[in-house]
């Protein structure tokens, strides 16, 4: 199907393109899933296309000498350029699909460690950072000898940016920034640190996982080197990801893995390397997951990214106002700039019991650190209950999130 504008929002509209939207929780509670920071669902559409796929047309790609795998690999690189357009690539040779961005980010590092960063080398990253734009580089870090700078956060959720241009210095290699907190919901100002970095000549890393369902990503307009994002967080499969680079980049970079279809000619004395992207592509990659993911950006392309952001942030204002009618209740991340994620604490209840409590009442919330321990070793804490929302989402699913934490607190605070 092509990609064609919807006109207006209607909310429940897309409710009915999710099967699993009609739950009942344990059989009996109505299920409210707010937990899409997580993972989204997905549209029947991208189920069908799947399930298609492997009726139809699977079959390996780039290898077969039949009909069958021609048309696989032609829906497999028709994905590509899906993707393609979806971020505003400049060409199919940029996109690499991994299986999700923490396979995006490890490839991005490990890469570099093969003699693009050296000993005293430095990698500039936040505080804000998920563990996957974190321990990928320490790993690269104790490898090469390079160091690992953190650029801080203030008390709302905020990056402190006048502290990245004293932490650049003419060793900085690479800065490697998350686009969307997914602890917090900040959105970072992505734009105006490539900018900065690009002056100092300084590649930057992206990590799109939690901004790409949610605000619009064009990366021709950010200017950033690399955007990584997954699947599984825009409505499409899990096992499925992207790794945008710059042409000139992958160019530069050694592979990340080696083994079939990454190599243009073998010898036990010398290999040489398949032309881009298939570089980075090593052994049979998810096929129908590319394809479903494709299928899941053009039904994603038919809403404008700018009515998905307004509806998505008057829900994240109205949890937020009801929260902070409840006693003991505390926002954990208030960023001026945020969106589709409402993190929390209570006075006197663990957020694991206020998470088994909502889930009594089919209320589907994240609990912990969310991968993200910096950020509470930030604000003092072990973890959240985090409230994360997409584009079927609803005002009245709000309320019973609100009514069903009432419920739970005052169970637990008796
Ligand atoms: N965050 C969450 O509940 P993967 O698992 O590779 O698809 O995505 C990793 C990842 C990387 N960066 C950010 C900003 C993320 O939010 C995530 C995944 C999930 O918040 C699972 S911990």
């Amino acid at each position: 199907m092509g990609i064609e504008q919807q006109v207006g929002f209607d909310v429940e509209r897309v409710r009915r393109e999710f099967p699993i939207l009609e739950t009942k929780v344990r059989g009996t509670k109505r299920l409210v899933y707010l937990d899409n920071a997580a993972t989204t669902q997905r549209p029947k559409r991208v189920i069908d296309t799947l399930k298609e796929f492997y009726e139809k047309y699977n079959s390996n790609v780039h290898r077969g000498a039949h009909w069958l795998s021609d048309l696989a690999t032609k829906m497999y690189e028709d994905a590509r350029k899906t993707v393609k357009e979806f971020l505003n690539a400049h060409s199919h040779r940029e996109i690499v699909f991994v299986r999700g961005t923490t396979e995006g980010i490890n490839l991005i590092a490990t890469s570099f460690s093969r003699g693009l960063l050296k000993e005293g080398d430095e990698i500039i990253v936040t505080e804000m950072e998920h563990h996957s734009n974190i321990v990928p580089w320490q790993l690269v870090a104790q490898q090469t000898g390079a160091v690992l700078k953190v650029i801080p956060i203030n008390d709302k959720g905020e990056l402190i940016l006048y502290e990245l241009e004293n932490l650049i210095t003419d060793r900085t290699k690479l800065i490697s920034i998350v686009h969307v907190s997914n602890s917090l919901g900040t959105i970072n100002p992505v734009k105006e640190i490539i900018s900065l970095a690009h002056q100092k000549g300084i590649p930057v890393v992206v990590d799109g996982a939690q901004a790409v369902a949610h605000i619009s990503v064009d990366v021709q307009d950010l200017d950033c080197d690399f955007y990584v994002f997954s699947g599984h967080k825009i409505y499409g499969p899990t096992g499925i990801g992207v790794v945008y680079g710059k042409e000139e980049w992958l160019e530069k970079m050694p592979p990340y893995q080696g083994g079939g279809d990454m190599i243009k000619e073998v010898t036990f004395e010398k290999t040489t390397y398949n032309e881009l992207p298939y570089k980075f592509e090593a052994g049979t990659p998810n096929i129908a997951g590319a394809i479903g993911l494709a299928e899941a950006l053009k039904w994603f392309k038919q809403f404008d990214i700018n009515e998905v952001h307004s509806h998505e942030n008057e829900l994240v204002q109205y949890a937020t106002e009801l929260l902070k009618e409840i006693d003991g209740v505390r926002i954990i991340g208030e960023a001026d700039n945020k969106t589709a994620v409402v993190s929390f604490i209570a006075d006197g209840v663990h957020p694991h019991d206020i998470g088994t409590g909502l889930d009594m009442e089919g209320v589907a919330i994240r609990t912990g650190h969310h991968c993200t321990q910096p950020i509470m070793c930030h604000f003092g804490i072990m973890a959240t209950a985090r409230a994360s929302f997409a584009i079927y989402n609803t005002r009245e699913e709000v309320e019973i999130f609100v009514d069903a934490l009432k419920k739970v607190l005052k169970f637990f605070r008796r």
